[in-house]
């Protein structure tokens, strides 16, 4: 399956070995374009290149025109530079005269006469399929059998782009899962799917999984760390509350034979668990490297992958927590406030320049589970963001979605009308818009949800 892609990386490599000068790597700042970085870093140094890299959060034209003005005459870009394309051949390639390799797996505008690697030129779907650190590993397979161990980081990747399905990776993510399942870089198992597995102490997760009803542990603090305790399972480690993911194998058997014994149907809450060799979940990890873009150190994530320094993970990892307190403790201080936090049919939190743009989809992704909004069918979060946007993020409930709303449909409508970009999938949806609509976004979207879940 993946031959096809294997072979389209032949003229990169080709051109990245026979390459003299020296070259610019350039990445996106999610968990994806952060692994598919230290994998593009990676086979760049072992090739031996003399080469500089950073990651952006976006590639605007302002930026690829300052890229094509920068030393380098080779520019690869991962991750980014598909939905771009036009710019790069432009600036670069026209203007500039430079060489180009992109391996991406976004939408691409054109094609252009580069180097362009991206799946959809070859029939797959960039959006399930694979990532840009899949790509770019295919790529680093293609030029070294050294390269191989780097799967686990196009996995990485794929996870952090939520390409799994319930669990599952799909499409050319599954020959990359049987290349690093043969390698012993990843270990599958079965486990429980709870909400905040790797980020919320246990008690939290039994006590806020609602679907299925848990009788004495859902919205039951005492309950749930009852149920634990009555597992042999210890709530605490060295004086912390222990998440699931933080539980061993053993004890979550207990956990889950214990919740058997008490009638629940722990069967429905199970899911494949994809364990890396460092013993870190796949799906929290991938959150760790995501996180570090998120706070604005994302070569932190590259350099956590490539030096496996878990140490460091940990720090980002609490950093990250206490910024995630810090947006929820703006809602839980504002929730009188009603120009801020208010119920309209749907839940709005206007984060204003108050809480960060990269925070305002957790924030939304928190509100919706812990019940934040008493009976909502969604939750739309706003935030300022850089050069005059709004950051928009939103949530569905899941009978909503269920009764046939499509929250990205809905964004990507209004986007198209109010000059914004976005969209998503039917449960959450995302969106960039120009600040002066913001009240114009809010009550189309207000609309759109009230129209659906009224039919
Ligand atoms: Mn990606």
């Amino acid at each position: 399956m993946v031959e096809d892609i294997l072979e389209e990386c032949e003229p990169a490599v080709e051109k990245l070995e026979n390459f003299e000068g020296k070259i610019r790597l350039v990445g996106q700042y999610d968990a994806d374009g952060i692994s598919a970085t230290a994998i593009a870093h990676e086979m760049l140094d072992r090739m031996g290149k003399d080469f500089e890299y950073e990651i952006l959060k976006q590639l605007y034209e302002e930026d690829v025109k300052r890229i094509a003005e920068e030393d380098e005459e080779l520019i690869l870009f991962v991750d980014i530079g598909s939905g771009q394309s036009e710019f790069v051949q432009e600036h670069i390639v026209e203007e500039a005269g430079k060489e180009v390799i992109v391996s991406d797996h976004h939408e691409p505008q054109i094609e252009g006469e580069f180097i362009h690697l991206n799946p959809h030129f070859l029939g797959h779907d960039g959006g399930e399929a694979i990532s840009a650190a899949g790509m770019t590993y295919l790529l680093a397979e293609k030029a070294s059998e050294e390269n191989h161990e780097l799967v686990e980081y196009a996995l990485i990747g794929a996870t952090g782009d939520v390409q799994k399905q319930d669990g599952e990776f799909m499409g050319l993510n599954k020959d990359l899962l049987e290349r690093a399942e043969e390698r012993e870089l990843i270990e599958k198992r079965q486990g429980l799917d709870l909400y905040g597995r790797s980020t919320k102490p246990l008690h939290k997760s039994l006590m806020y999984t609602s679907d299925p009803h848990l009788e004495g542990i859902t919205n039951n603090e005492s309950g749930a760390i009852q149920f634990v305790k009555s597992c042999g399972v210890e709530i605490r480690e060295d004086g912390d509350f222990r998440t699931l993911e933080d539980l061993s194998e053993e004890e979550e058997k207990k956990l889950i034979s214990g919740m058997i014994k008490h009638g629940y149907p722990a069967q429905e809450l199970m899911q494949n668990i994809y364990v890396l060799n460092n013993s870190h979940g796949i799906d929290e990890f991938s959150t760790i490297i995501n996180a570090c873009g998120r706070l604005g150190e994302p070569k932190t994530g590259v350099k956590i992958l490539l030096e496996q320094d878990l140490e460091l993970a940990g720090k980002i990892s609490r950093k990250y927590s206490r910024e995630i307190s810090s947006a929820l403790g703006y809602v839980e201080e504002n929730k009188d406030d009603t120009e801020v936090i208010y119920e309209d049919g749907i839940g709005i939190i206007d984060g204003k320049d108050e809480v960060e743009d990269d925070f305002i989809g957790t924030v939304t992704t928190i509100t919706m589970s812990n019940g934040f909004f008493s009976d909502v069918p969604v939750i739309l979060g706003v935030a300022e963001s850089e050069k005059d946007k709004i950051k928009a993020s939103s949530r569905a409930d899941k009978d909503a979605v269920e009764n046939g709303l499509n929250l990205g449909e809905i964004i990507e409508e209004i986007c198209e009308e109010i000059d914004g970009e976005g969209g998503g999938h039917n449960v959450a949806a995302g969106a960039k818009f120009p600040r002066e609509k913001k009240e114009e976004f809010i009550e189309k979207v207000r609309e759109g949800v009230l129209e659906e879940v009224s039919n």
